[in-house]
């Protein structure tokens, strides 16, 4: 960029700065992601971190939040209370400038970041600009202060409303009418990542209450063991092939890093990686330096024991994290994100530091735990004799031509669009609905492939093992981008793929054999929003020349209120599967693109993922039923 953009940039920014929040009112979703569910939980989150940074900071160990009966929400934490001396340029009082003012380079504007343990009160202005009011109050010098703010302008000066001996910061928002779609807070989103936080941060003490009708309950995350005990979390319903969590962290200059991992006996992997407390899904250095320290040292230590000969292959990086759960968290002062969506750390600086750590302290490990690294390394030998075999199976189905797209499976029946992006591809429950769909199809754009009665379990078998199975098989070609390592999305021949099964407990087991088979071994599908799930109805009724459909309880329930008050007698029928319906009511009710709906199948939190698939699909009984009670929400992502 030419010195000159690059000034001008900067006047704008400055400018910006003058003109207080009106731009984050005029564009919310360059500061908070979406005037949606997220940018709204968004503002919660922009409040907490300024507590918790106060708490890395070494001055705060507890925060509370409280969702109001109303929907607001109060944030207080124990800290040295936000600062109330006079800005001596700006004559205000700081935190008056903390609330109203803009500081340039929001988190998804661009520029500048925010560092855990510097930068406080970055995310507040944004947050009192995009609330209809705003209360502060803060506990300091022996004093109670309070200033009230609407919209990003200040509703009342800071005054003085009584004595304490405490300190720290309160602050009430009433999140704008105006600015989002619908003002609910959803209570286990907060959960979520108000465990998460506390998890990273050990010893902080956050409590959540919901205040409001029906939902009253409250909650304590207190972690002492931090990342260790997320680990522990995450493996609560897993099998762990040894006992102890191995865990070190070490404190360099300016940079932190902790790592937590264990190894399960299942065959996925997760690891979460983490940048002053953001999650980095799209990984980067962190993450290269942990996932090569991890290859090497475990290679090193079969080689130096003997259960590796020098002739053997190396165990490769998928051998060693198999099965494995890690979180790996660092805090460093100038965080890079990068890529479309700051997903990733760039600061190259990191990658060494963390592969250091990493080899050092896992090579301690193994040495002092002989037999808990004898455990690790037999199941990477046998991960990596399932990779050489699955490798083997791979090959045999590719020189049959049945990975590589030449010949479509037999079942299938192909659109003619070849523009994958106008192209739909409808996975059908049975094979009569699948004749239906094949009936009642948009030929040019919508291809059905029939899939017989239940797929394999995924969760529960080794690659090589999969794909044996005929049904998934027969998607892996069909879709045109192989399966798991060699998975390329690029050659996806469909840009929707829409699972139709039976509104019944069937039809939503298949549909999460589905989701997990793609989560697992083709997880840019479900990333990328590629898959949705079809909707048929639930009822059909018909009164006299009419016929009406309905795909839930609600909308029927409604539609037999509103048929009551004409005359005639209203014939309902309860559809318990799509083979209920001819191929013109299919194509009617739940293909036709003017009058269906799509779920588009999206999983934005990857830990509450990974815990549904191994809930749902994993071997222990009763916590797949207190998982079914305890998140109605998340099963019905799935069951919808
Ligand atoms: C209740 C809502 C969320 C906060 C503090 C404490 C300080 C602070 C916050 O300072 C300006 C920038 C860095 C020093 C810092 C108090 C130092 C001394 C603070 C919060 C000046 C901001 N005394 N607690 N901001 N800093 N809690 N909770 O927002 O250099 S924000």
């Amino acid at each position: 960029m030419a010195a000159d953009t690059l000034q001008q940039q900067y006047d704008a920014e400055q400018i910006q700065v003058l003109e207080g929040l009106e731009p984050v009112r005029k564009r919310p979703s360059m500061y908070i992601g979406s005037t949606g569910p997220r940018g709204l939980h968004h503002l919660v989150y922009e409040i907490v971190d300024n507590s918790v940074d106060e708490a890395l900071a070494g001055f705060c160990n507890n925060i509370n939040i409280t969702i109001h009966r109303d929907n607001s929400v109060t944030v207080e934490d124990d800290g040295r209370g936000m600062p109330v001396d006079m800005h001596p340029k700006l004559d205000l009082p700081a935190v008056e400038v903390i609330h109203t003012v803009l500081h340039a380079g929001g988190k998804f504007g661009g520029g500048s970041y925010k560092v855990s343990g510097g930068l406080h009160g970055v995310g507040a202005s944004v947050v009192n600009a995009l609330s209809s009011k705003m209360e502060v109050e803060i506990k300091r010098n022996g004093k109670i202060y309070k200033q009230t703010y609407s919209r990003g302008e200040t509703t009342s000066p800071l005054i003085v409303i009584g004595n304490s001996r405490k300190t720290g910061s309160k602050t009430v928002f009433w999140p704008d009418e105006e600015i989002f779609e619908e003002i609910v807070f959803d209570y286990p989103t907060l959960e979520h990542r108000l465990r998460e936080m506390a998890f990273l941060n050990k010893g902080v003490k956050i409590t959540l209450k919901d205040e409001r009708e029906g939902q009253k309950k409250s909650e304590e995350f207190h972690y002492e063991g931090g990342i260790r005990e997320f680990v522990k979390h995450q493996n609560k319903n897993k099998e762990v092939i040894h006992n102890d969590v191995i865990y070190f962290d070490i404190d360099k200059k300016d940079m932190q890093v902790e790592v937590a991992m264990q190894y399960t006996d299942r065959y996925s992997e997760l690891i979460l990686a983490y940048a002053n407390n953001i999650h980095t899904p799209d990984g980067g250095t962190h993450l290269i330096g942990f996932k090569s320290a991890l290859t090497r040292t475990l290679n090193d230590y079969a080689k130096k024991n003997k259960y590796l000969k020098d002739s053997d292959e190396p165990l490769a990086g998928e051998d060693v994290r198999e099965g494995l759960t890690a979180i790996l968290s660092v805090k460093l002062l100038n965080p890079q994100f990068e890529g479309q969506t700051k997903a990733k750390l760039g600061n190259s600086e990191m990658r060494g530091v963390v592969e250091t750590a990493t080899n050092e302290n896992l090579t301690a490990f193994m040495e002092e735990n002989p037999t808990q690294a004898k455990v690790i390394i037999e199941k990477c030998l046998r991960a990596a004799r399932a990779r050489e075999a699955a490798r083997k199976a791979r090959e045999l189905t590719r020189r049959k031509g049945v990975l590589d797209g030449f010949s479509l499976p037999g079942k299938l029946a192909d659109c003619s669009e070849k523009d994958p992006v106008l192209s739909e591809i409808f996975l059908v429950e049975g094979d009569s609905a699948g004749g239906s769909a094949k009936q009642g199809r948009d030929r040019v754009r919508q291809a059905i492939l029939p899939l017989r009665g239940k797929i394999l379990n995924v969760e529960k078998a080794r690659l090589d093992k999969i794909l044996n199975s005929d049904e998934i098989k027969n998607m892996i070609t069909a879709f045109g981008c192989n399966v798991g390592q060699d998975f390329n999305i690029e050659k996806l021949r469909y840009h929707k793929i829409i699972i139709m099964t039976d509104a019944d407990v069937d039809g939503a087991h298949i549909r999460t054999l589905l989701l997990t088979f793609f989560y697992r071994y083709m997880t840019p599908l479900i990333e990328g929003g590629f898959v949705y799930a079809a909707q048929p109805p639930l009822y059909q009724v018909k009164k006299n020349k009419d016929v009406y459909y309905t795909y839930s309880e609600k909308q029927q329930e409604k539609l037999m209120a509103d048929l009551a008050d004409k005359p005639g007698k209203a014939d309902v029928q309860r559809y318990k599967g799509l083979g209920e319906m001819d191929y013109h009511q299919l194509w009617e009710t739940t293909m036709d693109y003017k009058n269906r709906t799509l779920i588009q199948i999206t999983l934005d939190d990857v830990t509450a993922a990974d815990e549904m698939f191994t809930t749902l699909m994993g071997d222990k009984v009763p916590p797949r039923r207190k998982f079914i009670e305890d998140n109605a929400r998340y099963v019905r992502n799935l069951d919808i």
